[in-house]
């Protein structure tokens, strides 16, 4: 891995793979559990909006760094940072933007046009928990991982795409349970329930991860964002469709057939559109 030098950030590890077009983000907060405060989704935000404009990238891996100086405990993510959290929502220092702006980077993770898999090398809760759910695939530490919905004991509540995209993929009654009971799920168990990929032993966590990315991103570009989108439309309704369709005009703006479009309005002519077949 070699660092992405542009940034400066402070919460997040940012790092491009040498070989392969795939990049490393990691919450850098071990000591509170890999916790997002404003700054860390800030930083969070901005590494993954890089990655997903960089057309030689074609996978994100999200992770959290490790283990704790104080304990040695691993993390994903531990959700929102309950000390930076005031009123009217996650503030900043002594500023007065308050947002629950991860919500922001949920859709970023949803719609962006190449997989994000969550790598999990130990607790996954709350809005880490979400984060993972809303994560293309999960890779889970057989032995540390341990996912776990700590919403309703600090009066949260990820009403949208943390409980929604959950159920889809757990069932309404094993999800309701993963909110109501708040209990703790190993990794082997994310697995059987269908809310993790795999589990793997924890020394191999990152090499299977970029395994994976390496996969991944030996695939046709196009085919990938095509089915990521497919595989998003049917829970996703109107937004779904408009976001899968903005692929699809791409590939329609590539034919022949738009070009003959774009050249006669440029040339002030009516188009010859009989010479293309009414495909069946
Ligand atoms: O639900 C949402 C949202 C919904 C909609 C829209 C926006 C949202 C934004 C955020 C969220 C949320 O994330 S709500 C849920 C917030 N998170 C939690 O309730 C989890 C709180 N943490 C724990 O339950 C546990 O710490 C743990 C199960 C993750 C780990 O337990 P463990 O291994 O026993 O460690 P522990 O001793 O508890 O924690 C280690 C250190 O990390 C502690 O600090 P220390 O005593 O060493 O000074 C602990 O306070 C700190 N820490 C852990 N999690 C957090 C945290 N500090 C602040 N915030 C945390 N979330």
């Amino acid at each position: 891995w070699e660092e992405v030098e542009q940034f400066d950030f402070e919460d997040v590890t940012y790092h491009r793979a040498k070989e392969v077009g795939a990049v490393r983000i990691a919450f850098d907060r071990p000591e509170v559990r890999n916790a997002f405060r404003p700054e860390t989704v800030d930083e969070l935000y901005t590494a993954l909006e890089h990655a997903k404009r960089q057309t030689d990238v074609g996978c994100v891996l999200l992770t959290g760094n490790g283990p704790s100086p104080k304990d040695g405990g691993w993390a994903f993510c531990s959700g929102g940072d309950q000390s930076a959290r005031g009123p009217e929502g996650y503030e900043y220092g002594d500023s007065q933007a308050s947002r629950l702006h991860i919500l922001e980077v949920q859709r970023l993770i949803r719609f962006m046009p190449k997989p994000v898999v969550c790598v999990v090398p130990g607790w996954a809760v709350g809005g880490g928990h979400s984060l993972h759910v809303v994560c293309d695939m999960t890779l889970a530490s057989e032995e540390h991982a341990t996912f776990k919905q700590t919403d309703p004991d600090v009066a949260s509540f990820d009403a949208g795409f943390g409980s929604a995209y959950l159920a889809q993929q757990v069932g309404q009654k094993k999800a309701r349970e993963i909110f109501f009971l708040g209990k703790n799920y190993d990794a082997e168990e994310a697995v059987e329930m269908g809310m993790a990929n795999e589990a793997v032993p924890h020394e191999e966590l990152e090499a299977v991860a970029l395994d994976w990315a390496a996969e991944m991103t030996s695939k046709s570009p196009m085919a990938m964002r095509m089915l990521k989108y497919a595989f998003n439309m049917a829970d996703d309704g109107m937004v779904g469709q408009q976001v899968f369709a903005g692929e699809a005009t791409r590939l329609g703006y590539m034919t022949e057939e738009a070009q003959e479009g774009r050249e006669a309005f440029l040339e002030g002519r009516e188009p010859e559109f009989g010479q293309f077949p009414w495909h069946y």
